[in-house]
C-alpha cells in the first residue's frame, strides 16, 4: 500500500502560480528557465532554521513524496557504520562552519565558507528520485542548486577532465572511519559534461529543512539518474583531475561497482537484479526506469560511448 503523504509540498498543478506572475517574479529574481514557482518564495534561510525556495517543476516526480520518517532513518553511510540505522549517530557530525575547497585544475584554488556560498547561488527546490543500487528507491524534496554553478565559480581549466567530490572524513564523529579496510575518504566523481548537466545538484535542504546529517547535511552531491552511491554525502572538497578518479565502492569492488554507474533495469547487479525497486516508506514495488527516468536529460551525454561499462 502506498501511504500518501499529506504535507504541503506536494502541489497540484492547478495551484501554481499564473504564469504571468511567474514570469515576473523569475525576471525579479534572476531565475532560471523552467522554473515555475508553485508557493510563495520565502527567504532561503530562515531565522526558525527552515530552509525553503521555489520549487523547480521541471523535474517532474511522478511518484508520491516518499513520507520523510521513512527517508530520514533509512539511510546508508558507512562513515557512520554499516546498517541503515545510523541517523542517531550522525547528529554527531558538526554541520557548521562547513568549507568547500575548490581545488585542483582550477583558474582559482579557493576555499568556500558554506553560508557565504548560498548567498551566491539562487537556491530551488526539486523533487527528485532516488534510486539506491540496492533495489530501493525515494522520492524527496532538495533545496540547492546545480553544480554549474559552482563550476562557474570554480572556473576549471580546459585540461580538467574530471570532478572528484569528496566526503568529509571526521574521525571524531564518523565511528565507521575506524574500519581501516575501507579506502577513506568517500570519494565520488564524474566527467566535466556530467557536472555541467543541469540534474547534477547539490542539495542543503530537505522537506524544506537543512539536509539532516544522516542524510548527508550540510552538503551533499545528488546525481538522479545514477545509482545512489554516486551522491556523496557531506561534501567538503571538490577536485578538478585529468584522470578518471576510483571511487570508494569502485576500489572496494570493481566487479559490482563501476564509475558510470546509470541506472539501468537490465543490467542486474551481479548479485541482483535491478528490473524494479521497493518505495520506502510502502511495500509497493515498481519497475525500474532506464536513467532512473531521467533520460530525456542525460541520455546524450552517453551516445557513442556504448563500448563503455556504462550501467555498472
Ligand atoms: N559519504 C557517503 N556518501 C554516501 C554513502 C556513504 O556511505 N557515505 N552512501 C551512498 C548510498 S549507497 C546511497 S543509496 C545514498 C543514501 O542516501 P540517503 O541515506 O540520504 O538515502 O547515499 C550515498 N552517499
Ligand atoms: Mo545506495
Amino acid at each position: 500500500m502506498l501511504i500518501r503523504n499529506p504535507r504541503g509540498w506536494e502541489l497540484p498543478d492547478s495551484a501554481a502560480t499564473p504564469e504571468a506572475v511567474v514570469l515576473g517574479r523569475r525576471t525579479a529574481l534572476g531565475l532560471g528557465g523552467g522554473l515555475i514557482t508553485a508557493g510563495l518564495a520565502r527567504p532561503a534561510l530562515a531565522q526558525d532554521g527552515a530552509l525553503a525556495a521555489m520549487r523547480n517543476t521541471r523535474y517532474r516526480p511522478e511518484r508520491e513524496v516518499t513520507p520523510e520518517p521513512a527517508s530520514t532513518t533509512y539511510n546508508n553511510y558507512y562513515e557512520f557504520g554499516p546498517g541503515k540505522s545510523v541517523a542517531s549517530t550522525a547528529q554527531r557530525l558538526p554541520q557548521r562552519p562547513w568549507t568547500l575547497k575548490l581545488e585542483g585544475m582550477v583558474e582559482k584554488p579557493q576555499e568556500l565558507d558554506l553560508d557565504a556560498l548560498l548567498k551566491r547561488v539562487s537556491l530551488e527546490e526539486r523533487v527528485l528520485r532516488h534510486r539506491c543500487v540496492e533495489a530501493w528507491a525515494m522520492t524527496v524534496p532538495w533545496t540547492g542548486f546545480p553544480m554549474s554553478a559552482l563550476l562557474e565559480i570554480a572556473a576549471p581549466t580546459a585540461s580538467a577532465k574530471y570532478v572528484v567530490l569528496e566526503t568529509v572524513a571526521d574521525r571524531s564523529a564518523m565511528p565507521g572511519l575506524r574500519q581501516s579496510w575501507y579506502p577513506w575518504p568517500y570519494i565520488e566523481g564524474c566527467t566535466m559534461a556530467e557536472a555541467a548537466n543541469e540534474l547534477c545538484f547539490l542539495a542543503v535542504g530537505m522537506y524544506g529543512k537543512p539536509v539532516p546529517p544522516q542524510n548527508g547535511g550540510p552538503v551533499r552531491a545528488l546525481f538522479p539518474w545514477k545509482y545512489g552511491f554516486k551522491s556523496g554525502k557531506a561534501i567538503t572538497r571538490i577536485r578538478f583531475t585529468g584522470e578518471r578518479p576510483v571511487s570508494f565502492w569502485e576500489k572496494l569492488q570493481p566487479s559490482e561497482y563501476g564509475f558510470w554507474a546509470n541506472v539501468n533495469p537490465q543490467v542486474p547487479h551481479p548479485r541482483w537484479s535491478q528490473a524494479s525497486e521497493r518505495l520506502l516508506g510502502s511495500n509497493e514495488r515498481v519497475p525500474t526506469k532506464i536513467f532512473n527516468g531521467y533520460g530525456e536529460f542525460v541520455a546524450s551525454l552517453y551516445q557513442g560511448m556504448e563500448g563503455e561499462r556504462l550501467f555498472l
